[in-house]
């Protein structure tokens, strides 16, 4: 790169952040860091009456003596894999829901001068994490990340790690007792131990601003070295900026850009960003959009976009259980893309980080969502507390990502006062976390005696978009019913059916008044599609659901079996009827809107 021709202006200190902090301490993209893996077999000890913290499993104890009593023993324990639930890795554990301890084993060389950090993707839904006997904290929630600094703890030579994972489901948890997906539980994201600088880039955000001309964020340093100078570079455009971080170790920047290629779906243009600091270096891939509504319109770098979606839930049906790796979560997408889309609701928590990075590269906006799901302790402030802190470490963790443009703060809640103060508030929270994307949730509405669907939730005031979902001719009549009902939504701002769906067993073929035939799906997205056009905001649709996925509640035995069949897919990847219709109505949507 050549020097001459880099940009360099600093205002620092004039403009304001686009994103503030919050609470969370995680590494950036630790998996651009020095990491030692931690994946693989870890052993195992069922706890259904939790009697680990008394034993001490913790302490992980092999008898020593003849007359010591020690009641476990993970070395001859079996072994699960990590990252991976027990769910589907174990038939007696399909349907077990409570405390699971994990254990295992590692070398670690730990150099002077250097910190060290354990890392988990993911644990559901609540994680004691021990190393080598002491314990090194807690975290709530089942699909966000968390880490621990380890630099006093760790042992040269031998150390073990004990998680004791719990997925009881509880009224005050997000989500609570009672959802529509599998509870899988366990260490069901990577484990990495990081080793980093004694002060290290910690964390940084890079965004456009809203009239397309600058690039703005911060680079945050942790460590004791709080002032330094650090570069940011954006590689292939051959721009970059120079800043000294203050006392906090802090440097926020804005500069003019030129040369970028704004991200689209389209063009999912990424950047190779390298941030280097005195002390420290790191790299990621970056695109540059804005996200912004204007009346009924939804502007994607200024221009009007319609969201050609579907939803989805982190399960491929072809692997039992949560997917473990990249690729498992890359056909997903893929199956999204052969359906036309440019758009996915990733429902209803957040998903495993890869998404967002497949979406980033595959040229696929995203809707991203916290469990805040059906019935939650509104008036309970830890479970605003816990609710809170999932989004704030999703923003956290997906702020980068030019592909998510929509945080959702729930699905499908009562219009209520005490959960409107809740969930009001969590839109004001993501607000002050971050201004650069838009706020929703999946909203419900109510049919009156004419059969017209009408909004009157007091919480769509709070939300950039309106966004409901609706089953009229699912949950209510059926599909050849629809023609008789229609929408009366006078919204000023853009809407989003986030969700409508019907179910089919794939291969049963009948007529189109027998439910779970491929017949009623596919009439019943016909239906559907000719009475929302009508919706003159209408900027928006994501079909429920791209593929079956497994629910305990769907109990049918001949058509359910513990899948809920409301995909376009098969578990086994194969198109229903139903797929086609979708897909002809993102073709006209295309064609309509342009890409
Ligand atoms: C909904 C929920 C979703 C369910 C779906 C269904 O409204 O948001 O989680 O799975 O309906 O299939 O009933």
């Amino acid at each position: 790169m050549r020097k001459s021709s880099f940009l360099c202006f600093v205002f620092a200190t004039i403009f304001t952040n686009l994103f503030a902090q919050g609470q969370i301490n995680i590494i950036q993209n630790i998996k651009a860091r020095n990491i030692l893996n931690l994946d693989g077999k870890w052993h195992y000890i069922v706890d259904p009456y939790n009697t680990g913290d008394g034993s001490r499993f913790f302490s992980n104890k092999i008898q020593g003596s003849p007359d010591e009593l020690v009641e476990y023993d993970f070395s001859s324990a079996p072994t699960l894999s990590v990252p991976g639930d027990w769910n589907s890795q174990q038939n007696d554990l399909l349907y077990y829901e409570g405390a699971v301890w994990y254990e295992r084993d590692f070398v670690a060389r730990p150099k002077q001068g250097k910190r060290y950090f354990l890392n988990f993707g993911a644990v559901n839904y609540k994680a004691d994490v021990y190393l080598n006997g002491r314990l090194l904290g807690t975290h709530e929630g089942g699909f966000t990340p968390f880490q621990f600094e380890v630099t006093d703890k760790i042992e040269d030579g031998d150390n073990f790690i004990v998680v004791k994972a719990d997925n009881t489901r509880y009224a005050e948890n997000v989500p609570a007792e009672n959802f529509d997906w599998w509870n899988y539980g366990g260490i069901t994201r990577d484990v990495v131990l990081a080793e980093m600088n004694e002060t290290y880039i910690n964390d940084y955000s890079l965004q456009l601003t809203n009239d397309m001309k600058n690039v703005t964020g911060y680079v945050q340093l942790n460590g004791m070295q709080t002032s330094q100078q650090v570069t940011v570079q954006i590689m292939e455009a051959n721009l970059q900026i120079k800043i000294p971080t203050n006392s906090s170790g802090r440097a926020t920047f804005i500069f003019p850009i030129k040369n970028i290629e704004f991200w689209s779906p389209e063009n999912p243009q990424l950047y190779t960003i390298k941030i280097l600091a005195t002390s420290d270096t790191t790299t990621d891939h970056i695109g540059f959009r804005t996200i912004e509504t204007k009346g009924k319109n939804i502007l994607l770098n200024g221009k009007p976009i319609f969201l050609r979606g579907v939803c989805l839930h982190e399960e491929n049906p072809m692997i039992p259980g949560r997917p473990r790796s990249k690729s498992d979560l890359k056909m997903l997408l893929s199956w999204a893309k052969e359906l036309n889309c440019n758009y996915v609701r990733l429902t209803h928590y957040p998903h495993n980080e890869y998404m967002s990075q497949l979406a980033d590269e595959m040229g696929l906006l995203l809707w991203e969502e916290v469990p805040v799901y059906w019935s939650i302790d509104w008036e309970n402030n830890d479970t605003y507390e816990s609710a809170k802190q999932q989004l704030s470490e999703l923003i956290y963790r997906d702020k980068n990502r030019a592909s998510v443009i929509i945080w959702s703060i729930g699905n499908e809640t009562p219009n209520t006062d005490t959960r409107n103060k809740f969930m009001g508030d969590l839109a004001d929270h993501v607000r002050r976390m971050d201004t650069t994307r838009l706020v929703s949730a999946a909203l419900l509405g109510y049919i009156d005696s004419t059969k017209t669907f009408r909004m009157n939730d007091s919480l769509g005031k709070k939300l950039d978009l309106l966004s409901f979902n609706e089953y009229i001719g699912w949950y209510i009549e059926s599909p050849a019913e629809i023609p008789q009902y229609n929408f009366a939504i006078d919204a000023d701002k853009p809407v989003i059916i986030s969700e409508f769906g019907a179910e089919a067993l794939g291969g049963f073929y009948a007529d189109t008044a027998t439910r779970f035939s491929e017949e009623m799906q596919e009439l019943f997205y016909k239906n559907q599609f000719k009475l929302i056009s009508d919706i003159p905001a209408l900027r928006g649709t994501s079909p429920w659901v791209l593929v079956d996925f497994r629910s305990p509640k769907r109990l049918n035995p001949i058509y359910q079996e513990g899948w809920n069949r409301k995909g376009l897919y098969t578990e086994t990847g194969k198109k229903k009827k139903a797929f086609f219709v979708v897909k002809g109505w993102n073709d006209a949507m295309q064609k309509k809107y342009g890409k």
